[in-house]
């Protein structure tokens, strides 16, 4: 489906982020999982980066409502590097995280690809969460609950600017796909921004099918088309190995449908998969569960005519 003949597999073993440990096992769990094997299976060509270096996750409370800023920066500026070479290689980054905090230097180096290219940049961000706080909303000061606001040039100065412009994104290039957990500033901040929320009452009401066609309605020959795949996005019931799950997410087979249309489109030029926490997880379910996933997006397909 997909332009692209070579994936770049880029890990990011962090969760400096996060709430929960964990995340930083989630590389590997994919690798476990074999994203390699099944992606060449479809007929990509496969480069494993294997993982990036960092610092470790201190543990410390929140300064001026942001946990771990500097640790976050320095993690970002590795994804970043990571992710522009691959670009700039005319590879797919596919980001194996980690948790969410990492998409802020990841899509800020695609975004700076796609203005070079003359791309129009669509993201797709898959979640059971906004990820839209900044540090004065937040209430934990997590940081892999602020990275919309980020690339949107509402977060913390330390995290914003990284594409060359204010805005890696701008409002109406990212759509939120899944979402129920919310807070109340949040919602705010949705509605003043006027971010595109295909959110699970819309899901309910109008099926995934009709959700997908009207979330991928402007995607075109000349959009970079970028998933950002947080997998608390699915339902726990399917996807147990996460750090912040929310009962109520799509199943295991909506989601197939969802990638399905997705990679119907051609247009995946780059992928984050976050917040995988293999700790909490149940014999590599969450895992294998992405594998499958991944495999549909990158576009195999289950049709039988
Ligand atoms: N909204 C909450 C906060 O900002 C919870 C964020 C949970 N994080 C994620 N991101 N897993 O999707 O603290
Ligand atoms: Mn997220
Ligand atoms: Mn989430
Ligand atoms: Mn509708």
């Amino acid at each position: 489906m997909s332009t692209f003949t070579t994936v770049e597999l880029i890990g990011a073993p962090t969760d400096i982020g996060a709430s929960v440990r964990g995340a930083g096992m989630g590389p590997d769990a994919l690798r476990v999982a074999d994203i390699a094997g099944t992606l060449s299976r479809l007929g990509f060509e496969i480069v494993d980066r294997g993982n990036l270096a960092g610092p470790a996750t201190p543990w410390t409370e929140p300064a001026n409502g942001l946990r771990h800023l500097d640790e976050v920066v320095t993690w970002n500026r590795s994804v970043y590097a990571a992710v522009d070479h691959a670009l700039a290689a005319g590879h797919l980054p596919l980001l194996m995280g980690g948790d969410h905090c990492l998409a802020v230097g990841s899509i800020s180096a695609i975004a700076w690809h796609a203005r070079r290219r003359g791309k129009k940049l669509r993201v797709l961000w898959l979640d059971a969460h906004s990820d839209v706080n900044t540090e004065r909303t937040s209430p934990s000061g997590n940081i892999h609950g602020m990275p919309v606001a980020c690339l949107l040039g509402h977060g913390p100065e330390a995290l914003s600017g990284w594409s060359g412009e204010a805005a890696a994104l701008e409002h109406d290039a990212i759509r939120f796909l899944g979402i129920r957990s919310v807070d109340a500033e949040e919602k705010a901040a949705i509605r003043a921004l006027g971010l595109n929320v295909f959110d699970m009452r819309h899901i309910d009401e109008h099926g995934m099918r009709t959700t997908m066609t009207e979330a991928l309605q402007d995607i075109d020959e000349g959009t970079h088309l970028h998933v950002s795949f947080d997998l608390d996005c699915l339902d726990p019931d399917y996807a147990p190995g996460v750090g912040t799950g929310v009962r109520g997410g799509p199943t295991w087979r909506e989601m197939q449908l969802c990638m399905e249309m997705i990679a119907d489109t051609g247009r995946l030029a780059s992928l984050d998969v976050v917040e995988l926490n293999p700790a909490l997880d149940v014999r590599n379910r969450t895992a294998e569960v992405a594998v499958e996933l991944i495999e549909s997006l990158f576009g195999k397909s289950t049709l039988v005519r």
